[in-house]
Formats: C-alpha cells, structure tokens, sequence
C-alpha cells in the first residue's frame, strides 16, 4: 500500500513537472470552430443583410486581410484577390488559381467569385497548416452540388439531430437576424460547401407558402455572397394541401400549380437551387400513390425548374414491408427507369443498400444506372453511432464507400467516379452530408464531431484527400499543432469509426437498435419481418446468424452486384469478414479465416471494441495539457460514456446471442456486468427519436 502511494505521488510530481513547459489554452467553448481567427469583418462588426456591396471577392480580402494581419507570415509581403480579366476555362465556375511568388507576393485568381472565395480559405489553410510553398496551386472542386441536407422542422426540431434545436428560427424570421445564420455561411463556405437544403425531407407543406418563402429569402441573402444556395424539401402532396384535388404529377392542374409555385419562389429567390424529394417512402406521398412513376414525378417537377437552372434531387430510399429484401428494393424499383428521368434531376442514393449503418456494403444503384444523374447521400449525424455521445471520425467510412469499384464499366468504376461523372455522360454532380448542426454553441453537440462537418466539406471538394489529411488539417485549425497532441487525437479519431463498427455490430451486423431513438441495442425487438426489426436483420436462431443473400439459398442480393463482386461475396470463403453476416448466415461454430469459430470471433470484435473505446480515454487523459479545460472535461465525460456504451452494446448482443448458440464468453472477455433481463427491462424507458439522458442509461464500472 505504501509503495504504491509513493508511486502515485511521483507520478503526480512528474506529471506537474512536464506541464510545466506547456502553457494550458484559454477555455474555448468551441463556437468559432476551426475558423479561430478573426476576418477584417468580425473586427469591423459590420452585419448586413441584401447588402449588395458584399460578394465572394469582397468577403475573401476581409479573410485575407483579417489573418494575415494577425498573424504575419514572414515570407509573405503582399496580397491580392480578384476576378481574373479574360475567363480560364479550366478553373470553370468555381476554380481558383494561387499565385505565390518567390518574392512573397500572393494572387489569388478566379473566373467567378466564389472561386476568389474559395482561394482564399484554401490559403490561409495553408497558412495555418504551414505547408505553404512557393508556386502555382490550381484547383477545381470535383462535385458541381456539395450540398448539407438539414433535416429540420419548422417548429425548431430537427430529425436525428443531437446538437440542440434546429439553427433556423423560423418563428423569429425574417425580422431577427442572428449571427450564426452568416457564421454558418462562412464555415461552410471556407471548406467548399455551396449548397444546403434547409428542410426536413419529411417535409412540412407550410416550408412553401408564401409566408416562409420570405423567412428562406432571408437566409438565401445572408449564404449568397458566401457562394452558397439553398434548397427545399417537398412535400410531394402540396397540391392538396393547398386545395386541389389531387397531386398526381400527370394532372394539368397540377402541373400548372407546381409551375406557380416555382415561378413565385424565383421571384423571391433567384438563384433558388431547387427542390429535394422524399416520395413514396416512410409514409411519404408520392407519384405512385396515383400509379405513376418516380420518373413521373421528378420529371414533372424537374421541368418547372428548368427554366430557372433549378435541380431535382430525387431520393432512392424507399422500401415496402412487402419486399422480401430491403437491401434489394432501390434497384428494383429504379433499375426499370434508368433513361426516363430528365437531366436536371438527380438521384439520390444512400451510401449503403439499407440506411446508414456502422458498416455497410456501397449500395448496388450506383453501379446499375447508367442513363441517369446519381449522386451520394451520407450521413454526418450520428443516427446510428452513438448520436452526439460518441467520438466517431466519419471520413474513413466515406471513403470506403466512394474509393468502392462497382465495375459498371470494368475496373476503376469507382462510386467516386461514377458519381463525379467521369463514367458515364452526366449532366449534372452532386454529392450531400445529412448535418449535425443545431443551435449548441458548439453547433454539433460533441467538439469532435465538429470533424464531420469539416470532412464532408474537404471530400465534397476533393474525394481523393485522405482520412489523415483532413483530420490533421482539422485538428491543427480547431485545436494546436503541437505534435504529440497531434500523433495521440489523430491516431485516435483514426480508430474510432472501427471502433463503433467493432462494438455496435461487427461482421456485416446490422439495424440491431433499441427502439426508433437508434441509440443503444436492442437485438430481441421486433419479428421477423423486413421493416425495421433487428430479428429481421440478424435472424439468429439455433441454427446461427446472419442474413442470407446468396444466390443459392438467400435473396440473391448478390446479384444486384457486378463481376468479381457477385461471387465475392456470393461465396462464403471470399466474402470479406467485415459484410459476413450481411450476406450470409451461418452456424455457430463456423470456422473463421482466423481458426476462430464464429461466436468466439463475434466475442473478441466486440471485445477490441471496448478495449478501443476505453483507450481513447487513456489517449484524451494523455494529452490534458495541451487542451483548453472546458473542450477537455466536456469531452473526456462523452469518452467515458461511448466505453460504457461499448460494453452496453456487446452485454445486450452476446448474451442474447447466447442464448441461441449456447456457447462461453471467452475467458479472456470483459466479464457482462448485466444480466440480460436487466437490459431488456432497460429497453423499455427509451421510447422516442431522444437521446436518453445520461443518467438513465445503464451503468457501467470501466475499470479492469
Ligand atoms: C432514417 C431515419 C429517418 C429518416 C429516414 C430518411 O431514421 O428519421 O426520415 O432515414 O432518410 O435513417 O428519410
């Protein structure tokens, strides 16, 4: 006992020693971002809403200016921004050229303004990143539409949201302006976003009267000059909620009604970007409510915009409890219309086949249309990874997807590239990030998910930047570029996506969630039948787990795949560890790649979830000093609950497991600390959308 007290007082001396050298950071309460420098703006506390004077050139000088003032750059001895005087086709409508010469002088070029914008930021990233170098830096974004999708309701909630109400303060506008609205545009806009869609896509028919349409005029006039439009979800029954008989898209009143409508948004927003469609899904009106098509519906709407350059994206999620595979249904019900939709609508496709699951394969649409605009949907809301709780780097998970080759064309059909248009014809680019913005002062509930909305933005531009790129250019903004800070939080938030995959539900699992909150586990929910109960996505019995979707004996989902990939995964040997039980069922003691059996493997994923989870507190502890107390504590207690969570999640899935396989916990697991009746009664008090409250969530002891 003696020595032991003694060891701990010399840690703690060392400890106090060490820090020493390293000055604590003022407490940040994370509102400014990774934009902690002030623009000539901010000091000149000017607000100005409509004012015509601002644009894309105007906004990039009081950037320039404000940073470069507060922190020289010794190489750096003159700055400039502008349009260029002739136009340079290969920057297009939003490239820029920087232009730093040896002799220090900098000229960022564009042929619009938002290329200037767009410069700017790129800049002072370098700046900040020290990486700047003399020379010539071109770039163009590789999605025309980089869009975030709000899913927020007029009466302040928002869908999925876990980071406060909704930012817009519908009940407010247009009178109140706050200050956020042009703060949301400056972030966005500093990595490349130029869209938002401000509506839930269960849309709200009121957010296109004409009383709201002046509230999104407002909002339209603050992002404008930040080089950012906005869009809104629809609801596909508007026609009847406002009257008319009936909204079948072939209806001649209808139509005329849609063209109205259009016409009165464009005259109170002229550069509307267009409309997002959620139809015939979830309980959604839609074209087939009156026996007409997807096509029939998104074309009719895609023709009242055209005139004014307006978009349709049109959303791929639907799925009827009548399917024997959800995972199959998109293809089979867009498959048939591929060729019919018009250029100007869009379709937009989930990253995976079911609905933004820890881990799933890319869905098999974008591999199979090929006469249609396709664009990607993720989700950078953490539904279904912990909500605002958990530390999940979103990135890597991304990039899988988009690097994933569909073969369409043979090798390279990456949905990276099928989605920029580079395989086949596509008239229009898109790509769009479900947000995890609301009105916390740290706009995303948990700082480190701040990431995520950075992430979205840098991978909209540039698909090809890797996980580590970005999370170390984040952090370095967002918190200090000091190196072993650095190495410890990148290595971490690098591991975390595998992590949440590993404890939540590994080896191809799926939609294993506690209620519609889709926070904590709930494996024994439900039946077996394909809405959205986890006994219907695991189907573990005696004989085994997992979903069969071979050709021989399954759905033959597989098939929706193309060559190598069909017989990849068809067969059990080559079907890689992490989809197993996503296309496959199998008993037991099947043997693993490993020499594991399956329920022992199934164990220890779980396990080296857990023990990631409880590292990253280990990891946070080790940097305290180089952190700020209040963005340290806030995110230390959220680490503390995801290693909670993590064996939360392992206890409720393997003891349920359990008993069907009839099998032993290895030795070397963490020993279960409830029983499974406790957790299923614990079931019972999460009820809605909510994060449960901290304190009603079970508890759980981290130590060995
Ligand atoms: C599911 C969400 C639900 C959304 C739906 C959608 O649980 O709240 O409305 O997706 O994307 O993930 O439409």
């Amino acid at each position: 006992m003696k020595t032991r007290s003694i060891t701990a007082a010399m840690v703690l001396l060392a400890i106090v020693f060490v820090s020493c050298g390293v000055k604590k950071p003022a407490d940040n309460d994370g509102h400014s971002l990774w934009l902690g420098y002030s623009s000539e703006r901010d000091n000149s506390g000017a607000v100005g809403v409509g004012d015509l004077s601002r644009n894309g050139v105007k906004i990039a000088l009081e950037e320039l200016n404000g940073y470069l003032k507060d922190n020289p750059v010794s190489e750096i001895k003159s700055w400039r921004c502008g349009l260029l005087n002739e136009k340079d086709p290969k920057l297009g409508d939003e490239g820029f050229r920087i232009v730093f010469s040896e002799d220090g002088d900098v000229n960022i070029r564009a042929n619009y303004d938002a290329g200037v914008l767009y410069g700017a930021y790129h800049f002072i990233r370098l700046c900040r990143n020290k990486e700047l170098k003399p020379g010539v830096i071109e770039e163009v974004p590789a999605f025309q539409y980089r869009i975030l999708n709000h899913w927020d309701n007029p009466n302040g909630t928002v869908e999925r949201g876990y980071a406060g109400k909704s930012l817009w303060k519908w009940n407010e506008l247009p009178g109140t302006i706050r200050p956020e609205y042009e703060e949301y545009a400056r972030a966005n806009a500093s990595v490349g976003i130029n869209g938002t869609v401000l509506n839930n896509v269960n849309a709200d028919p009121r957010m296109l009267s004409a009383e709201y349409l002046q509230k999104v005029k407002i909002l339209a006039d603050i992002f404008r000059p930040y080089g950012i439009k906005v869009y809104l979800s629809l609801n596909f029954a508007a026609p009847k909620h406002n009257g008319l008989k009936t909204s079948d898209p072939l209806d001649k009143d209808v139509i005329n009604w849609w063209k109205d409508k259009v016409e009165e948004i464009y005259s109170i927003i002229p550069d509307f970007g267009g409309f997002l469609v959620k139809a015939n899904s979830e309980g959604q009106s839609g074209p087939q409510d009156y026996g007409r098509t997807h096509a029939d519906g998104a074309n009719m709407l895609a023709d009242a915009l055209k005139p004014y350059g307006g978009i349709v994206m049109w959303r791929a999620f639907v799925y009827a409890s009548t399917s024997p595979d959800r995972a199959k249904q998109a293809v089979e019900e867009f498959l048939p219309l591929d060729g019919q939709f018009r250029d100007n609508v869009i379709i937009q496709i989930k990253n995976g086949p079911v609905d933004f699951q820890p881990r799933e394969p890319f869905s098999p649409l974008f591999g199979q249309l090929e006469k249609t605009n396709v664009m990607a949907e993720f989700q950078i809301t953490q539904e279904y990874m912990g909500h605002s709780n958990h530390m999940v780097y979103l990135h890597p998970m991304w990039k899988e997807c988009l690097d994933s080759d569909t073969y369409q064309k043979g090798e390279g059909s990456t949905v990276a590239a099928i989605t920029e248009g580079k395989i086949h014809a596509n008239n229009i680019s898109a790509i769009a990030g479900v947000t995890n913005i609301g009105d916390s002062v740290n706009w995303c509930g948990h700082h480190l998910a701040q990431a995520n909305w950075y992430a979205f933005g840098r991978m909209a531009w540039n698909p090809e930047i890797s996980s580590e790129q970005i999370v170390d250019e984040w952090l370095r903004q967002t918190f200090t570029d000091n190196k072993a800070f650095l190495n410890a939080v990148e290595g971490m938030m690098l591991a975390s996506h595998e992590a949440s995959v590993s404890y939540e539900m590994p080896l191809g699992l799926h939609h294993c969630f506690a209620g519609a909150g889709h926070y904590g586990p709930g494996p024994w929910e439900g039946a077996s039948r394909p809405d959205w109960s986890p006994r219907y996505y695991h189907k573990a019995s005696a004989d085994g787990v997992g979903f069969d979707r071979t050709s021989e004996t399954g759905t033959d989902a597989v098939s929706q795949y193309h060559e190598p990939l069909k017989s990849l995964y068809d067969d059990v040997k080559t079907c890689p560890d992490e989809l197993l039980l996503w296309f496959h069922h199998l008993p037991w003691d099947y043997r693993m790649k490993s020499g594991n059996t399956l329920w022992d493997e199934l164990c220890y994923k779980f396990e080296s979830g857990i023990k990631l989870a409880r590292g990253f507190i280990d990891t946070w502890e080790s940097v305290e000093k180089y952190v700020d107390n209040h963005r340290y504590s806030q995110i230390h207690d959220k680490l503390v609950r995801q290693a909670k969570d993590a064996i939360w999640w392992r206890d409720a899935m393997i003891l349920y497991f359990q008993t069907f396989s009839g099998m032993e916990i290895p030795a070397d697991c963490t020993p279960p600390q409830h029983t499974l009746d406790e957790l299923r009664n614990f079931r019972l008090r999460i009820s809605n959308y909510e994060t449960p409250a901290l304190d009603v969530l079970p508890e759980y002891t981290l130590s060995d």
